[in-house]
């Protein structure tokens, strides 16, 4: 055994950790949030029921090893107010193995962040375990009022929102390359105490209601603790049945399902959300002075729950055709032509809605692997052809490669179901992608290529099981 390996040895797997600390944050916000465990169980059976229906699904799920995911399976989301704080939580994803992956401006929207999600990357690790974290940065220079863009700045500056054991533990994973089993259930433990929801606010009422005023999300970011868990978000296969299903269990949906409307062959991702909790807070009291410990009582909105359904990731021809039907769909809407469910529809009839023609019209990603009888040929002899070719003598099976990321338009819905109505009136519009990977410490990744190479590297594989018996003898399959 070589020395790395007996180092690597020593050290729990990332995705061990990762799914250790999804458990725990999972167990937490449950616990905080009770509607979230009452949606967790909903999931649980319309996915059950969804798998016992459809056959073909189950089939796919199964043949890409995607079933066991399914129950485990969730995004969380969180919000930071500075530069130090994104960057130090980029080293704390990382010893989870969780990368940034993407860019995403929501100023388009009317609110003031931009935002990565955390991720693993490799197929085999997501199937191991799929967490995610939206992570969004506070942006304070969007904010005209230069008094309280300084004050909300001073606060900040103020927080830590890492416990020490969880700074030293970060550091020790980066300077080993990991850590051993008592540490890593260390760290989750530590970790998790960054996203503890706390009902005593940093700040006094006065503050807070400045801030509030300016943009709810402001005042969410800058007057707590740390940034609490905002979100947790199963994911099921059925999003209709368990939108319709909700009001049943005593959870109150939002009105729309942000995404594509309902298909055959499911793309990108659907989500919609149960309205935030209004909480009880309470906020300092007594100029600056809090030695006395003498607290206000008040209210807070920031915590709610989501649902998803995932579907196939597009390419950036399949993107953009989504973008501009979701487009044509928002201005028809605009001008009074129908009900947004009615004009969804009607747009993305547009969109094939079968993987055979998803595949020819190059609009979504494949994953290629061998069938049966493909398994069976290439055992005797070798076999050369397109793909097409390969296709369609059965010898490939094309399975859908399922989206992971997030949609810019859908996270601003998301957000806004959480903020209440007339929250955001200005579009600040004011993309930074390099200030963001500045703050970040790193460039986030580019989630096409990410899909891009995972297809590539089915077909290499294919095409490598399927070309070694080549010597012997050599089949060709036209297309
Ligand atoms: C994040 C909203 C975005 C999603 O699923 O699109 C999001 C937030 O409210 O902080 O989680
Ligand atoms: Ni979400």
């Amino acid at each position: 055994m070589t020395n790395d390996n007996l180092q690597a040895n020593r050290f729990l797997a990332k995705n061990e950790i990762r799914a250790q600390f999804s458990q725990a944050m999972s167990a937490m916000y449950k616990e905080e949030v009770p509607a979230y465990g009452a949606l967790m169980d909903l999931v649980a059976d319309v996915n059950a029921a969804s798998l016992e229906q459809d056959a073909d699904l189950r089939d796919q799920l199964t043949h890409t090893d995607g079933l066991d995911r399914i129950t485990e399976e969730r995004h969380g989301a969180i919000r930071v107010g500075t530069e130090k704080e994104l960057f130090t939580l980029r080293r704390l994803f990382a010893v989870m193995g969780m990368e940034p992956v993407s860019y995403y401006d929501l100023s388009v929207a009317g609110i003031p962040v931009h935002s990565t999600a955390f991720r693993p990357v490799d197929e085999a690790d997501l199937n191991q375990n799929p967490f995610r974290i939206f992570t969004s940065l506070l942006r304070l220079e969007l904010i005209e009022d230069e008094a309280l863009r300084a004050a909300a700045q001073e606060v900040l500056d103020r927080r830590e929102i890492f416990t020490t054991a969880a700074l030293n533990l970060i550091d020790r994973a980066e300077a080993q390359g990991g850590l051993n089993a008592e540490d890593a259930t260390q760290f989750v433990t530590e970790a998790l105490e960054t996203f503890r929801w706390h009902s005593k606010a940093n700040i006094d009422k006065e503050l807070y209601k400045r801030l509030h005023d300016e943009h709810r999300l402001i005042a969410d970011i800058v007057s707590f603790h740390g940034p609490h868990i905002n979100h947790l978000t199963p994911r099921t296969l059925d999003i209709d049945t368990v939108q319709s299903g909700m009001p049943k269990r005593g959870i109150d949906p939002k009105a729309v399902i942000e995404g594509p409307p309902q298909r055959k062959c499911p793309i990108l991702l659907r989500q919609t959300s149960f309205k935030a909790l209004e909480e009880k807070v309470f906020f300092k009291q007594g100029n600056g002075n809090w030695a006395g410990e003498k607290w206000e009582e008040g209210s807070h909105t920031a915590r709610f729950g989501e649902i998803e359904q995932r579907g196939i990731a597009l390419t950036p021809k399949g993107r953009a055709l989504y973008d501009e039907l979701l487009d044509k769909t928002r201005a028809r809407v605009r001008a009074g032509e129908g009900t947004y469910d009615e004009l969804l529809v009607e747009s993305f009839a547009a969109f094939p809605d079968s993987y055979e023609e998803l595949r020819a019209e190059n609009l979504a990603f494949f994953r290629y692997s061998l069938s049966d009888k493909g398994e069976e040929i290439a055992k005797s002899v070798g076999v050369s052809g397109t793909v097409d070719g390969l296709l369609e003598a059965g010898i490939l099976r094309m399975d859908p490669i399922v989206y992971e990321d997030f949609l810019p338009v859908s996270a601003a819905g998301i957000f806004q179901s959480n903020l209440g109505d007339g929250g955001a009136e200005v579009v600040y519009s004011n993309p930074s992608q390099s200030a963001f990977e500045k703050a970040l410490g790193a460039k986030v990744l580019d989630e096409l290529a990410l899909y891009a190479e995972l297809e590539q590297a089915s077909l290499t594989d294919c095409y490598e099981k399927l070309s070694a018996k080549s010597l012997k003898s050599e089949t060709s399959v036209a297309a």
